[in-house]
Order: structure tokens, then sequence, then C-alpha cells
């Protein structure tokens, strides 16, 4: 395996936790549609776009079919919840596990990039107070496909200048583990995406970076 000489991390779910947020949001829009939505539901959003996330939700629609322009406005509904709720994080939303081991890579001489399906990621990156702490941010602004495909993360080894071989993604998600590995990256999986088993390292907690990578 090459050398690994960058980091790209996935946003929501692994920097920071945003899920609850996209939880409300939803709810809120699907209440307005009476949409069963719940935690289960928004559990299998995660990682995905937010047009995907919709069709996701819309499992449960009984009424007339709906439009594109009317899917696009229950979209742009949730996203106004979303960004508004959005605006109470604070710089402690990233934990101080996070914060030190990004840290020590940058001390150690790696490179650190963002790859997010999200587009609200340069916001939630304010937030944090994180707005130019990373390298390169490859997000939902700059693609045309969303994870399992791997141009999220090919953008980001691009924004980097380095190749794909000489990145390790670090994903919550099996869609974005898929994404990274057929982006040709090396990938660590945290959280759920352990689970799916595809992952080239498994961590139990953000610091077993530091023993990937002495
Ligand atoms: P937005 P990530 C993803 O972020 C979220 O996990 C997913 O739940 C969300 O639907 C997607 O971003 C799009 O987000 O509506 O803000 O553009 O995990 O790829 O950082
Ligand atoms: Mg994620």
């Amino acid at each position: 395996m090459a050398d690994i000489k960058a980091f790209i991390f996935d946003l929501d779910g692994v920097i920071v936790f945003t899920d609850k947020f996209h939880y409300l949001a939803w709810k809120q829009m699907a209440d307005s549609m009476g949409i069963y939505f719940d935690e289960e539901i928004n559990h299998r959003l995660r990682g995905v776009s937010r047009m995907a996330s919709l069709e996701i939700i819309l499992e449960r629609y009984e009424g007339e079919p709906l439009s594109e322009e009317k899917k696009e406005e229950l979209a742009a509904y949730k996203n106004s919840i979303y960004v508004e709720l959005l605006r109470s994080m604070t710089p402690e939303d990233c934990s101080q596990e996070v914060r030190d081991t990004l840290d020590e890579l940058r001390r150690r001489g790696y490179k650190l990039a963002i790859g997010s399906s999200s587009k609200n990621a340069p916001i939630i990156l304010e937030q944090l107070e994180m707005g130019d702490y990373f390298d390169a941010v490859s997000d939902g602004n700059n693609i045309t496909k969303s994870k399992p495909d791997p141009e999220v993360f090919v953008k980001a080894a691009e924004f980097l200048g380095l190749p794909p071989e000489e990145c390790l993604v670090v994903e919550d998600a099996e869609a974005g583990i898929d994404a990274g590995n057929g982006g040709g990256m090396q990938t660590a999986a945290i959280g759920d995406a352990v689970n799916c088993g595809k992952g080239t390292y498994n961590l139990t907690t953000f610091a077993d970076l530091l023993d990937i990578c002495k």
C-alpha cells in the first residue's frame, strides 16, 4: 500500500454530528405533508444527498404524485429549517479528541481535507470556526454525483494535488466507504461504517488514526 500523505474526512458523523438537526428538519417537513417519519428512517439518510434523502422519506407518502418542482420546494423547506438549527452550533460541537488528533496529524506533516456530500459544509465549518483549518474542502457544492460515487473524494485529492492512493478517507457511512474504495483511496471506517466490514482500517475512536500513521 502507498504511503499516506493526506487524510480526507467526511464531515457529518466524523468531525461533527448534525443528524439530530437533519432529523428535526426532515420531521417538520414530513409532518407538514402528513408523512410518517422516525429515527430509523432518518438513520437511512446518513451520507445520502438531500434529494436522495427526500426520495427515501417519500417512500411513506401516500398522496397524489409530486412534481419535481414540489419536491424541490420540500427539500428547500427542510433545508431552511436545518440551516437555522446549524446556526446554534458552536466550536464545542467538534470534540477535543477530534481537534487534538487533527492538530497532531498536521504536526506529523499530513495534509487534511474535507469530503462531504453536504452543501452546507461551509456553514458547518464556519460555526466550528474551522473555515480556514483544512487544506482543501470538497463538498456538495462542487459535485454532480453523491456518495457512493467517488467524485467528492476524487475532487478532494485533486484539490490537494495528490494521487488517490496516497489519501486515506475517514467515513461513518457505508456509502462513503464505497466511495473512497471506488476512488482508489485507502479507507478508515468509524461508527456505523465499521459494520459494513469494507474499510481498509476500522477505528474504535477517532484518535486511533494516530496509530495507523506513526
Ligand atoms: P445537505 P456528510 C451528508 O453529510 C449527511 O450525512 C447527509 O445526512 C445529508 O443528507 C447530506 O450530507 C447532504 O446534506 O442537505 O446539507 O446538502 O456525511 O457527507 O458530511
Ligand atoms: Mg457522514
